[in-house]
């Protein structure tokens, strides 16, 4: 149990502050200019962390994480009505977060039908091919914390990981996304938080388990491939990702080539990964500072499109890995949410530790 704590709120605030201070670059075409991105993350930090900070805000990706978190604590595991609620009603309350132009026909559905049949709305978005976009990874961090508890709890992080994106995204791409992200996150949960994690062991560890969700899924899910494509990209990411490690820079206009930044699942999981796996290399010079969690961010910025999305998923899995030491405090303090955040990290906390039993 060692570092879980740290680790659970390291994730959680970490995706916290990669949307909140990704979001004001979303859309700028990348790469973007380093000095751009490096006079902003000045500016930041030049704040005393001891006044009170204007806050930037959180958008859609963390409105939507936070009811993920606060479903499966207070359900004590997955129930999919309940979360589709929760997800209505944060959109509701607070609709002006920069919500993908789809799914908000998502949450009028379940509005409208009291969330009944919480997996049929997304299942008619696009003529019934779902929707392909990130908003199902952007949020699923939470559910690869939450099971992490036991051994048994693997079948139902991947299960559950899915199933949470199928509310709004039935594409298979937009759940397979999800469940790469939660691969991802737990994967980085394992590594010892002094220590750089292998890119080639990690990118195999996750490419071979999405891999057997291609062979074991039903008939229908396979036809979907969205599992293979995700396979395919693992492979890239790890070469684009390998090359860079040893030639001490990133080929940025390759990386948005092969790797891509924008709203789809496909074309932002595997770049999120790609940016925390570069971070933890303090000798590349696209991004300065010591925080792994920060350079990631930093990362995300610099590749431009779907910054905030990228980012949180990003630090989301960086946070899993090194914990919330690596958080500089003056960045966060600049965070909309940050209480919040850290209490729904502590009642994850208190879920793997206590011992209560899932449903
Ligand atoms: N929406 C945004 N950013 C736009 C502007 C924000 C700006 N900063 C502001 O404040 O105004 N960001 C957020 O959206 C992304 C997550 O989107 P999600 O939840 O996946 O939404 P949706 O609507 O399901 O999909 C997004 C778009 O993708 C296209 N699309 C998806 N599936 C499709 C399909 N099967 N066929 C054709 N097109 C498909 C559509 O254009 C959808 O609208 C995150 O970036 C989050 O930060
Ligand atoms: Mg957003
Ligand atoms: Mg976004």
């Amino acid at each position: 149990m060692r570092y879980v704590r740290s680790k659970i709120q390291g994730s959680m605030l970490g995706a916290l502050m990669g949307d909140c201070l990704a979001a004001p670059f979303e859309g700028d075409a990348g790469p973007l200019t380093a000095s751009l991105y490096k006079n902003y993350f000045e500016g930041l930090r030049k704040e005393d962390v001891a006044k009170k900070l204007p806050y930037k805000r959180y958008t859609d990706d963390t409105a939507m994480a936070m009811a993920v978190a606060e479903s499966l604590v207070e359900r004590k595991g997955f129930d999919a009505r309940d979360m589709a609620i929760r997800f209505t009603d944060e959109y509701f309350k607070s609709p002006r977060r920069g919500y993908g132009g789809s799914v908000v026909n998502v949450f009028y559905k379940l509005r409208r039908t009291r969330s009944e049949n919480p997996f049929e709305p997304a299942a008619l978005q696009f003529n019934g091919s779902g929707s392909y976009g990130n908003g199902a990874a952007m949020r699923a961090f939470p559910v690869a914390l939450f099971f992490s508890r036991r051994d048994t709890d693997k079948d139902k992080l991947m299960q559950v990981a899915i199933d949470q994106g199928r509310i709004t995204h039935a594409n298979s791409t937009g759940y397979h996304g999800a469940l790469l992200q939660c691969l991802a996150v737990s994967q980085a949960f394992l590594a010892d938080p002094g220590e750089v994690v292998n890119i080639e062991e990690f990118c195999k560890a996750i490419g071979d388990k999405i891999r057997n969700v291609e062979a074991e899924s039903e008939e229908s899910l396979r036809e979907s491939g969205g599992a293979a494509v995700f396979s395919a990209k693992m492979k890239r990411l790890e070469a684009l990702a390998k090359q860079a490690k040893d030639r001490s820079k990133i080929d940025f206009d390759i990386v948005i080539r092969d790797l891509g930044n924008n709203i789809s699942a496909l074309e932002s999981v595997p770049t999120a990964i790609f940016c925390y796996l570069m971070a933890q290399d303090k000798t590349l010079e696209c991004c300065q500072g010591d925080s792994v969690i920060e350079r990631s961010i930093q990362l995300a910025i610099a590749l431009g499109g779907d910054t905030d999305t990228i980012a949180t998923m990003a630090a989301a899995i960086a946070g899993a890995h090194v914990g919330v030491e690596d958080i500089p405090e003056v960045l966060l303090k600049h965070c909309e949410a940050r209480d919040r955040v850290r209490d729904l990290a502590d009642r994850i906390y208190a879920h793997v530790v206590g011992g209560e039993d899932l449903q």
